[in-house]
């Protein structure tokens, strides 16, 4: 009889959070049906700790250095205006491993002694709740380090026939004969053979195997116990190379694992391909939207006016729908650049206010935008021909004392960074660092435009003009671009039929108003109205 009314109790308490909050719900598996309301809207930011802030000056960034950047990220006083604000933080890989960068893991249940130590991140995790920014890390579970312990003890029982060794079956270890296709694998010993599709030193693990799944629940429990929010998973398609179902049939025996920890677990995925082929792995979890980032992605084509502001809108929405029939609970994760791209202020004039019209239409659009650290001061890097990922990874230019250096392998002259480091641009009032502060701050007073329903206004016969609205909890916002030079003035009630009434705010180079349902906006110029 207790249950039954704990169970009512659930389900009337649902029909109220359903009748006044209009957000989200997850059906859980488990004892109970009922659904688990999630808010997983945030801005984020991508630190690379190694590159972020040192705090030992061994010229390493680590754990404590990026305690003590926190206040730069979110000084939990949204009013204060000093901080950027941000509202979660996906750290590159913190765990153990032998390159600078430490996508090769060699224990999965500690940090890199570069990094610091578990305490320092526990210290992470208090500092940054304080703020109200949640961590999420880079879970790299494709492959690990060829050091990795399990690979030795799988590497020892073949060399000595211990052929019912247990640590055989962790790694995807064929004999010659049995080798796929299309997959690359490196001899391990006599006619054994593993695969390993990214490097001889990143061996494959095997998900099949029911004591690997074993060893990922144990995981993502010991990260989630430490207060981790979610994960960031790399390399999310090829747990089985060229095997959508596959995957997604692992990925969703993961996410249900995340579930049964955290009820509002996040995860967002790594699959760095086309429209067509990243929507399958909307059903599991969120996931990267490649198609909008990087030189050629629709985010960098209209800021540089190559794509209209109708074309823009149109494929937000449209892809928004898709996902969203994927998952109801779907999240888009537009961004301009990441650790694995060209920095985007080599692409996007910041001198011509390119650089944040981009900003403009990422941050102020549906879903979760994530900064590259860095972006927000337009700091530049790309490779050159040989294989310099490190120049896309330098250290963050703070100006001031931070003894944080670039990491091994960098080539890219300092030189070349001309826009000023985060001192500078602090006390600039037009700086892009202060354009990114009144971004976020407008953005997170609006919550309509990250979680809302996002309806595109098609202006027929307009390049360089364009705009959606999102409906949230009963409100509506507009959210309006000009990404030419001149300003526009142009009467909207032609092209909705209800009113806005005010002006939440703008951001660019100029200003915006409204007069009755005439709306002026200058260029590079974007507004909110409501
Ligand atoms: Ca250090
Ligand atoms: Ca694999």
């Amino acid at each position: 009889m207790k249950k039954l009314w704990i169970v009512l109790s659930i389900f009337i308490l649902s029909l109220v959070l359903v009748a006044c909050s209009g957000g989200e719900y997850r059906v859980k598996v488990g004892t109970f049906d009922q659904e688990i309301p999630v808010d997983n809207y945030k801005v984020y930011y991508e630190v690379f700790v190694g590159a972020f802030s040192d705090s030992n000056n061994d010229g390493i960034g680590d754990l404590k250095g990026l305690i003590n950047r926190l206040d730069y990220l979110n000084d939990g006083s949204k009013e204060s205006g000093k901080s950027l604000g941000v509202e979660g933080l996906w750290l590159m890989p913190i765990m153990p491993a032998n390159s600078y960068h430490k996508y090769d893991v060699r224990n999965y249940k500690a940090i890199d002694i570069n990094y610091g130590t578990l305490e320092d991140f526990e210290l992470l995790i208090q500092e940054a709740d304080k703020r109200g920014i949640s961590i999420v890390i880079d879970l790299v579970l494709n492959h690990t380090s060829d050091l990795h312990p399990w690979f030795k003890a799988a590497k020892t029982a073949i060399q000595t026939g211990d052929m019912t060794n247990p640590y055989i079956e962790y790694y995807s270890i064929v004999t010659s004969n049995q080798r796929l296709n299309g997959h690359t694998y490196y001899q391990l010993y006599g006619d054994y053979y593993y695969e390993g599709n990214f490097s001889s030193t990143m061996p494959e693990l095997n998900m099949d195997s029911a004591l690997v799944k074993a060893e990922i629940v144990d995981i993502i429990g010991f990260w989630f116990d430490l207060g981790v929010h979610g994960f960031r998973l790399d390399a999310a398609k090829y747990v089985y190379l060229n095997d959508t179902a596959k995957n997604i049939e692992f990925w969703n025996w993961f996410m249900e694992e995340c579930y049964k920890i955290k009820e509002d677990a996040y995860v967002v995925g790594e699959v760095w391909s086309g429209d067509a082929s990243i929507l399958p792995y909307y059903e599991p979890f969120n996931n990267f939207d490649f198609g909008m980032s990087g030189v050629s992605g629709v985010i960098s084509a209209t800021a540089n006016g190559q794509d209209s502001v109708n074309y823009f809108t149109t494929y937000v929405g449209n892809w928004r729908t898709q996902t969203k029939s994927k998952n109801p609970i779907a999240i888009l994760h537009p961004f301009i650049s990441n650790h694995d791209m060209n920095r985007a202020a080599g692409f996007l004039s910041i001198a011509n206010h390119r650089m944040h019209m981009a900003a403009n239409l990422y941050i102020w659009s549906s879903g979760n935008p994530y900064i590259y650290y860095g972006e927000e001061i337009g700091m530049k890097g790309f490779r050159g021909s040989e294989n310099t990922d490190a120049n896309r990874r330098t250290a963050m230019l703070w100006g001031d004392k931070d003894t944080v250096k670039d990491p091994v392998g960098t080539t890219y002259d300092v030189a070349n960074q001309t826009n000023g480091t985060v001192k500078d641009q602090l006390n600039q009032k037009t700086s892009l660092l202060n354009h990114y502060k009144t971004l976020i701050m407008l953005r997170t007073q609006n919550p309509e435009i990250a979680r809302g329903v996002y309806q595109p206004l098609v202006f027929q016969g307009y390049n360089t003009f364009g705009g959606f609205t999102a409906t949230w909890n009963g409100s509506t916002v507009g959210v309006f671009h000009n990404t030419s030079e001149e300003p526009i003035t142009i009467n909207l009630a032609n092209y909705r039929s209800q009113s806005f009434q005010s002006v939440r705010g703008y951001a660019g180079k100029g200003s915006a108003s409204l007069s009755g349902q005439v709306l002026t906006l200058d260029g590079m110029t974007s507004v909110i109205v409501k």
